[in-house]
C-alpha cells in the first residue's frame, strides 16, 4: 500500500492551551510526514509487505526484527490514531457505554489514570503509554520508540507519544504534566470506543 499523512482532524491550534499549534506544525507536518516518506520507501509499493495492512505490517516486521519497518511504519500507525485520540475539550470523567465496564473492572478512571500515566513517566527515553485489551481485559501499557502493542498480540485503543518532539515546545521536561494534561484535557474517548472494535 501506499502511505499518506493524514489531515489533522482539527485546527492546528483547537487543542490550545494543552498543545500549541506549534507543535502540531513540527510534529504532523515533519515528524509523521518523515515517518510516512520512509515507510513508503522500506515498505510500500513492490516491497514485501505490499498487500497486507497496517496493523499486519507492524506485526509482520516486528516478527521478522525489520526493525526499519518496525519503526517508521510502527510511527505511522501511532501517530495516524494519535491525532484521532485527541479531540478539544476531550478527557473528563464521563465515559462512552463500552468503556465503562472495563474501566470499572480496572479499579476506575483514577487509578487507571495514575497507571498510564506512570506507564509513561516511566518510559525511559522515547516511546509511548498505553492502555490495551489482552485476553479480553484492559491494561496500560508502554513500547520503546516506533514500537506499539500489536506487535506483542494486544489491541491498543488508546496511546500518547512521549517522544519529547511531542511535548518539549509546551511543557519542555515536564513529561508527567503532559501526560496529566492529556488525560484529562485532550483524550478523544468515542474514538477509544472504537478501537474496541
Ligand atoms: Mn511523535
Amino acid at each position: 500500500m501506499t502511505f499518506t499523512l493524514p489531515d489533522l482532524p482539527f485546527a492546528y491550534d483547537a487543542l490550545e492551551p494543552y498543545m500549541s499549534a506549534k507543535t502540531f506544525e513540527f510534529h504532523h507536518d515533519k515528524h509523521h510526514q518523515a515517518y510516512v516518506d520512509m515507510g513508503n520507501k522500506l515498505a510500500g509499493e513492490g516491497s514485501k509487505y505490499e498487500g497486507l495492512s497496517l496493523e499486519d505490517i507492524c506485526k509482520k516486521a516486528f516478527a521478522e526484527k525489520d526493525q526499519p519497518v518496525v519503526n517508521n511504519i510502527g510511527q505511522h500507525y501511532n501517530h495516524t490514531h494519535f491525532w484521532q485520540w485527541m479531540k478539544k475539550d476531550g478527557g473528563g470523567t464521563k465515559l462512552p457505554g463500552k468503556l465503562e465496564p472495563l474501566v470499572a473492572t480496572y479499579g476506575g478512571l483514577e487509578k487507571l489514570k495514575a497507571d498510564f500515566v506512570e506507564a509513561g513517566k516511566t518510559q525511559f527515553g522515547s516511546g509511548w503509554a498505553w492502555l490495551v485489551i489482552k485476553d479480553g481485559v484492559l491494561a496500560v501499557a508502554k513500547t520503546p520508540n516506533g514500537e506499539n502493542p500489536l506487535m506483542s498480540g494486544a489491541q491498543p485503543i488508546l496511546g500518547c507519544d512521549v517522544w519529547e518532539h511531542s511535548y518539549y515546545l509546551d511543557y519542555q521536561n515536564a513529561r508527567p504534566k503532559y501526560l496529566e494534561a492529556f488525560f484529562d484535557h485532550l483524550v478523544n474517548w468515542e474514538h477509544v470506543e472504537e478501537m474496541l472494535g
